[in-house]
Parts: structure tokens; sequence; C-alpha cells
């Protein structure tokens, strides 16, 4: 009955990843701890964001909770938390309590949080707890965007372990809430995609073993910053929309909400672009919380990842909140754009 296997032999992230770390004689199953208790924040989330759109129709969130006159005294005044502040605190929440954190560097803290001695581990998250936060409210799909590193020994936590180049991650991936609740996980052998089961209250393996397509019909860029753009950018854009070989012209999509468009490009192929212009030298996109994250899934997938100088995951951050240029997706459209920027170095 193979058919049915895939209703019985139910492959959870949990099981899915303990079968990987058992490859791991040295692995006392801490990894898998802590992963737990990031899946456990983003059921949260899901849940949240689900709600959200109810609330803000019932009239709940973002104004003060006013109850109907019959509740009691307590219910008046209880400001609803804004759904970026609420998840950061339960990731913050959920990685602490794991007890296998050291440092964690959130989108929405200025300074990095060190864990407390007694509740310390050997990883260091980085993430975005609600990437795209700006789109709630017109239901467009946001996520969280995670990346794990891992301390050699057990030295008090310093910044310097986190501001590491990208390729010295040992996981990352994002939860996607849209139609559905999709978690994309890279741990630097494949891609892997759950889809959570909500009767189940379980993520189920239902994209195994993710690959880009080598190559992709569609780019996706804000277009609103063409006036400001750099000379290898204008010109890969333009060959999307009119190629000189005579090829057809590539789809532009682009949502706004980093998680959507790069789930996306990583399921049919193409390019997604956050590129350095004018007014942003640096491009808008983190390093730490964004741009790697996304680059080892995409490497992890056989794509690529470029910042405009030099593959994204060598990039070495200075600051935790930094910036840089990207250009992610199918490997043959990014060595396209890096044989711009090489020729446009020529130049120089
Ligand atoms: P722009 C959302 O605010 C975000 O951080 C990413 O999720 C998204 O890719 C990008 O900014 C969109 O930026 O300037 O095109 O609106």
């Amino acid at each position: 009955h193979a058919a049915d296997a895939h209703r019985t032999d139910l492959m959870t992230i949990t099981r899915f990843v303990l079968n990987e770390q058992s490859k791991y004689p040295e692995s006392r199953g801490d990894f898998t701890i802590l992963l737990n208790h990031i899946v456990l924040g983003c059921k949260f989330v899901c849940s949240s964001v689900n709600k959200a759109g109810l609330a803000k129709l019932i009239g709940l969130a973002g104004e003060i909770n006013i109850q109907a006159s019959t509740c009691s005294n307590e219910c008046f005044g209880e400001e609803q938390k804004k759904l970026d502040v609420l998840s950061n605190e339960v990731f913050i929440k959920a990685l602490v309590s794991s007890g296998r954190t050291c440092i964690l560097v959130s989108e929405e803290d200025e300074d990095a949080i060190i864990v407390e001695p007694s509740k310390r581990g050997r990883y260091c998250v980085v993430f975005d707890p609600l990437d795209g936060s700006s789109n709630i409210d017109c239901g467009v799909s946001i996520g969280t965007i995670f990346g794990i590193y891992m301390v050699k020994d057990d030295h008090e936590p310093t910044l310097a372990d986190v501001l590491q180049p990208g390729k010295q991650m040992v996981a990352a991936g994002y939860c996607m809430y849209g139609s559905s609740c999709t978690l994309v996980l890279s741990t630097g052998k494949g891609v892997n995609g759950f889809t959570l089961d909500p009767s189940l209250g379980e993520f189920i393996l239902t994209h195994p073993d993710i690959r880009i397509p080598k190559k992709g019909k569609i780019y996706s860029v804000n277009e609103g910053n063409a006036k400001n753009w750099d000379g290898p950018t204008a010109k890969y854009v333009e060959n999307c929309k009119f190629p000189k070989d005579g090829s057809p012209s590539k789809s532009l999509r682009y949502i706004g909400s980093m998680v959507g468009d790069v789930h996306r490009t990583l399921l049919y192929g193409g390019t997604f672009m956050y590129p350095a212009d004018k007014k942003s030298p640096s491009g808008k996109l983190r390093v730490l919380y964004e741009v790697f994250p996304m680059s080892f899934l995409m490497e992890n997938a056989g794509g690529q990842a470029f910042t405009g100088k030099q593959r994204a995951l060598d990039l070495v951050p200075t600051k935790i909140h930094d910036r840089s240029p990207i250009f992610l997706g199918s490997y043959d459209d990014i060595e396209e754009i890096k044989a711009l920027y090489a020729a446009e170095g020529k130049k120089e």
C-alpha cells in the first residue's frame, strides 16, 4: 500500500530532523530541541496571523481592546500588541527556554540578546520574527526568517559569535504565513519544505529535496527604484524585458514581501533582487536575518546568491543590522548578473 504510506508514515519535521541528526554519532539532539522551539514559535505566529485579519474585522487588533461593558475592568485599556512585537517576544521566549542558545539577534531589537548563563547552549539564532509585516492588512503572505550559527565552546558569548560570514551557518529557513503555513529548512544538505497540518498541529514533509530550476522565466525586483539603479542592474532588467537573443520576455512578479518572493523563486525559478541604488548604496535587506538565510537556502537548492561584488555567503558583517544588496535565484540567471557586474568592473 505504497499509495497510503504518506497517510500512515507521517514524516513530521521533528522526525525528519532526528533522522538527519542521527547520522552524526556525536549529535546529542540539541539541534532537534532548538528546532522544536523554533517550530513552536512558528505555530504561534501562524495562528496569530490567521486571527489578525479576523481580529481587525471585529475591531480588536491595533486599537484599545474595548470589550463589551459586561466585561470586568481588567479588559479595558488592554492594548492589542502589534503582531511583529508579539511574534518577537514569543520567539525570544521560545529560544531562551530551549536552553540551547547563547546569543539572539532579532530585527526587532537594536541590541543582541545575550542569554543568561543558566539557560545557555551552543547555538546563536538570528531572525526576523515577522518579515513583511506591513503587508498583514492586505493579506499578502509574510514570514519568519531565521539563521543558526554554532559556537565551538562555552566561552562568554560576544557579538563576534554572530558577526560571521553566512557560510558558517549550520542551518537556515523561513516559515511563510500564507494560504497555508509552510516551513522551508536547510541544515546544509539540501532544502526541504514542510506544511502545517492544523488538525495535527504538526509540520508534515510536503516538498522533499527542493531544487531550484537552473534557469527561470521570472524576475522579481521593485521597478519603482529603476531610476536609482546602477548600470549592471539596469542592463539585466532591460535584458529580461527586451531579450537580445530573441527569447521571450520574462515575467515580473514582485509582492514586496521577501518570504513570498523568495518562496516563489525557489519553487518556480528566476531571480529575486534587492539591488543597491543611489539612495541606499547597501540596498535595503539585512545581512544576518534576510540575506544570509535566503542565500543559504538558495545555494542548498542548487541556486546562487550574489551581492553585486561577491558571493553573498562570503560577506563578513561588521554590525548586526548591516544591509547588503542581493541577487539570488536560478544558477544560470545569477551567472548573467555576475557577468554584467564583472564587465562593469573591467571598465572601472
Ligand atoms: P520595497 C518588507 O518590508 C521587506 O523588508 C521585505 O520583506 C521585502 O522584500 C522588501 O522589504 C520590500 O521593499 O522597498 O520594495 O517595498
